[in-house]
């Protein structure tokens, strides 16, 4: 991975007009990770840089340094080439959804992320599936090329840590994450303030309708599967954004048994949206029978089916996967 950070860096000197794409319900890695690369980008090679979003921009990570930077994808014209588009934390190109198309158009592709279904869709992949975010790839790069990183950037590339290793407790945590953590914080990061901006700014609304999907879970085989669904109904009821559904998940395995947590979500269209978490499956056989990607631990896929038919396959999956 390391022999093509040189590469990289000629790529971003030599390129007069740069996008970096977030991926599509983005999370704090994809964001975090984004702004870093185009901070840095911008006052260590004095390029302007597009970072842009699919979709919707949660504001749950609008305390990020620079996050007002942020463009809708669909406002950059369809014509236009960039001579470097690069992609963090975007495990297959139908993540950047609408975007692909500017990305593909791009000169030259970069793809930068630490999932390891992707398949390398770039020109350059850097990819490292041992890493625990993409802002500790970026961290890498950034030492690499001897570049003095800000408390800004040090404050997004924070928040890529503590959010993919869900505040410093999953799998993924290793004594690197906290060497990581430790030269951020000496960087001037509080890791108390970045917690709470994170986690601790719900809307009243969303904390109700967060225990409400909770506790209609319903679990199987013996309590090792904890399932609980999300309707357009309920979304209405409680007039929940798309982000209020983010980390649900994470509390259905908090029960004892469970080896499987999943939240299906009805999307817009009627299909079905899935969001898994294990604590020692690997559940990437599974989201890939479905179209989907991510980590071992955790993973999702969108099924386009009816909630209650994905429901029913799902299920069946994952029990013969738990035999
Ligand atoms: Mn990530």
């Amino acid at each position: 991975m390391k022999k093509l950070f040189p590469d990289l860096k000629k790529q971003i000197e030599k390129a007069e007009s740069i996008i970096i794409f977030s991926h599509v319900s983005p999370d704090g890695d994809t964001l975090g990770s984004n702004i870093a690369l185009s901070l840095m980008i911008e006052q260590c090679f004095g390029k302007k840089v597009d970072s842009v979003f699919v979709g919707t921009l949660p504001v749950t990570y609008s305390y990020l340094p620079d996050f007002s930077r942020f463009q809708d994808v669909q406002k950059i014209k369809d014509n236009k080439v960039y001579d470097l588009a690069i992609a963090v934390d975007v495990a297959s190109k139908d993540r950047l959804v609408s975007g692909s198309l500017i990305y593909d158009k791009a000169k030259f592709k970069v793809n930068i992320d630490h999932h390891k279904t992707n398949v390398g869709y770039g020109d350059i992949n850097i990819i490292d599936s041992d890493a625990a975010c993409v802002g500790s790839i970026l961290f890498k790069i950034f030492k690499d090329w001897n570049l003095k990183i800000t408390k800004d950037v040090a404050r997004c590339l924070y928040t890529s840590l503590m959010t993919d290793t869900g505040g410093f407790k999953y799998e993924n945590t290793t004594p690197e994450t906290f060497m990581l953590a430790a030269e951020l914080v000496q960087l001037g990061v509080s890791p108390n303030q970045e917690y709470r901006a994170c986690y601790e700014t719900k809307p009243q609304s969303m904390v109700q309708f967060q225990a409400y999907i909770v506790s209609n879970t319903s679990f199987y085989c013996d309590g090792k599967i904890a399932i609980s669904k999300i309707t357009r109904s309920d979304m209405s009821k409680f007039n929940a954004t798309d982000e209020y559904t983010e980390g649900i998940v994470e509390v259905l395995r908090t029960s004892k048994n469970v080896e499987v947590a999943v939240i299906l979500k009805e999307t817009k269209d009627g299909y079905t949206k899935v969001s898994l978490r294990s604590k020692t499956l690997d559940l990437t056989p599974i989201v890939l029978d479905f179209g989907g990607g991510g980590h071992s631990f955790a993973a999702g896929c969108t099924i386009k089916k009816p909630i209650a038919i994905a429901y029913d396959k799902l299920l069946t999956r994952i029990k013969s996967e738990l035999e």
